[in-house]
């Protein structure tokens, strides 16, 4: 048995609250060893991970892992959120009562594991000083050490945010047992994984899976899924899967900042690290604050809607990540950053890696190449041809690995937002950007925010999947709470944001070419939208927002011909009038839609009929 006492000791923890949760679940799960873990261990833990080849080196001052072949992604069907209220069931979040699934995890994590050490992780999602500081405390016990490297590089890591609380009882326990990955039936009907964020209670247990998603506890499970219910419970805040950038006009000595919603494979991280086009960047200069979450809520002094991002670091997808689509993400990833690949593609002799789209072929030479299972390319018979990495795989760095992150990033204050954009993949209909009339608007057009990407793989191309606010996978609490929750945080505000839908992957329905050239260009828009708020430009009204006009959009040097910049500034009604009512049944869905929102439905719905 631990010696927790000892090692509690030793790392000087001293609140009380975390040394009883700690003892608990030490002597529940059977650990061997306990360590407490601060973030300065990060270089003690990495020798020590790669003497026992969990990790291998890949290059300078990076590091390369690979997980078991059927864990290698978020599970939604296994992931629920459980609290004692049956109200709390929503049509997303997987609700289950607390009292059948907390036995049921218990039982599940009882001595599994034993021979291992139990890691403490005292963290803080958020910069210390902040507002909403104590949401954001939490102490992660997980059995795997790698876990434990991904965590010091997304979370601010160490004994000292855990032994100061305000409220030393109130963090969020977060309990993560890895369990025996090669025999946990995933995807079978005996599939032994359970992924619970037991929100009433501010617990996390999360069994079977050494996944980022499901395994790093302070990222989704707390920074999303408990957020997002405390946020509501205390009516104090929000908890987005948001973007937050910086726009700062070196002209005017003024900076915005901009947030938003995108579903997966939208393109979120290449926009949050979006460089200004060439012929602007004299003048404009985008910052980075998160590429993946944000908290949001109202100032009472000044009035404003504040946004941080609660993370320390980007969980980001390695796929086609390569100099034109993001040379930010490279930058942050170079040697001497730290950084730990996920199911790349590896050389054991030159210790590259590599990911499908990195460059536009792979490398000629295969010699030393493994892919992400760890198999030869060499050996590959030549009608094999299976990625090489996996379409999943990641990279972990810090924030401030990134080149352009915003000099204020760690300003407990947060930022004051300007602007909360939502976008998809949508190949029609939704013109470049649509800037939304009011808040009511805007939530309505949240809640009915979509991407095609999911559906067009299963063959039913362009029929959108609705990810509300992009938290399909992470609500907590039921939709229409959820709409009226974000209904009154904005409506606090004195200075209202502007809301906008974007779009930046129209294609030509003939041949399939993006209308828009995106990545850099990308900003353009979203200066038009600064403008439109400041008073600056006018727009031109349709039923579903106001659109630029051609002369509005700073255009100089962007490669777009006349006509498709026709097309991705105008409104396609019969489109609309189809996507009408598909929202319709998708709102229908909800309980207890605020009228509000309904109220909004009608008026973009009678709109577009007149259209
Ligand atoms: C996600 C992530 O799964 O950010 O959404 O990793
Ligand atoms: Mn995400």
């Amino acid at each position: 048995m631990a010696d927790v006492e000892a090692a509690l000791d030793e790392a000087g923890l001293k609140n009380p609250h975390v040394r009883e949760y700690v003892r608990h679940w030490a002597e529940h799960t059977g650990a061997e060893r306990v360590e407490v873990v601060s973030a300065s261990d990060d270089a003690r833990l990495i020798e020590e991970s790669l003497a026992a080849g969990e990790i291998f080196p890949a290059g300078e001052g990076r590091y390369y892992s690979r997980s078991y072949h059927k864990d290698t992604a978020r599970s939604e069907e296994r992931t629920i959120v459980a609290t004692s209220n049956p109200d709390d069931a929503g049509v997303y979040n997987n609700w289950r009562h607390s009292d059948e699934m907390k036995p049921l995890l218990t039982e599940r994590m009882r001595g599994k594991s034993a021979g291992k050490t139990m890691y403490v992780i005292p963290y803080l999602m958020a910069p210390p000083g902040s507002p909403l500081e104590k949401y954001a405390a939490g102490v992660e016990l997980t059995d795997h050490r790698t876990v434990v490297l991904h965590m010091i590089r997304m979370a601010r890591v160490g004994v000292e945010h855990i032994d100061n609380l305000a409220e030393p009882e109130s963090f969020v326990r977060a309990v993560h047992v890895t369990g025996d990955l090669e025999h946990l039936g995933q995807g079978t009907p005996d599939d032994q994984r359970y992924f619970v964020t037991v929100a009433d209670e501010r617990l996390i247990l999360h069994f079977g899976s050494s996944y980022g998603g499901n395994a790093l506890l302070g990222k989704i499970a707390h920074g999303l899924r408990q957020a997002c219910y405390d946020g509501w419970a205390s009516g104090e805040f929000l908890a987005e899967q948001f973007m937050l950038i910086g726009i700062e006009d070196r002209e005017t000595g003024k900076t915005h900042h901009i947030c938003g919603g995108f579903p997966s494979a939208s393109g979120k991280t290449n926009l949050a690290m979006m460089l200004a086009p060439d012929v602007l960047g004299e003048r404009y200069h985008v910052t980075f604050y998160g590429d993946d979450i944000a908290w949001l809520w109202v100032d009472p002094d000044d009035g404003r809607l504040y946004g941080l991002n609660p993370e320390y670091g980007v969980f980001g997808v390695a796929k086609d990540t390569n100099a034109s689509t993001n040379p930010v993400a490279l930058d942050s990833i170079e040697e001497g950053t730290g950084t730990l690949f996920t199911n790349v593609a590896y050389n054991t002799e030159t210790q590259e890696v590599w990911w499908e789209g990195k460059t536009p072929h792979p490398p000629a030479d295969v010699t030393g190449w493994h892919d992400w299972m760890g198999n030869e390319i060499a050996d590959r018979s030549s009608r094999d041809d299976s990625p090489w990495a996996h379409p999943n795989s990641r990279f972990t760095t810090t924030l401030a690995n990134v080149p352009n992150v915003a000099g204020d990033f760690e300003d407990p204050k947060g930022v004051p937002i300007d602007a909360v954009i939502f976008g998809g993949r949508t190949r029609d209909r939704e013109p470049l950007i649509r800037a939304i009339h009011d808040v009511a608007e805007g939530v309505y057009d949240g809640l009915t925010l979509g991407a095609e990407a999911t559906f067009a793989t299963e063959g039913i191309e362009g029929q959108l999947r609705y990810d509300p606010m992009s938290m399909r996978p992470f609500m907590a609490y039921p939709e229409g709470a959820y709409a009226a929750h974000w209904l009154k945080i904005i409506g606090q505000a004195t200075e209202q944001p502007i809301f906008a839908h974007v779009n930046w992957f129209q294609r030509d329905p003939d041949d399939g070419h993006f209308l828009w050239p995106g990545y850099r260009d990308n900003l353009r828009p979203l200066l038009w939208l600064l403008q439109l708020k400041n008073g600056e430009v006018e727009g031109r009204e349709t039923s579903v927002g106001i659109l630029p006009t051609e002369d509005e959009l700073n255009l100089d040097d962007v490669q777009v011909s006349a006509g498709d910049l026709e097309k991705i500034l105008s409104i396609d009604a019969d489109r609309w009038r189809q996507e009408i009512a598909n929202r319709e049944e998708h709102l229908d869905l909800f309980d207890g839609m605020p009228e509000e929102i309904r109220e909004a439905h009608r008026r973009v719905a009678t709109a577009v009929e007149d259209e």
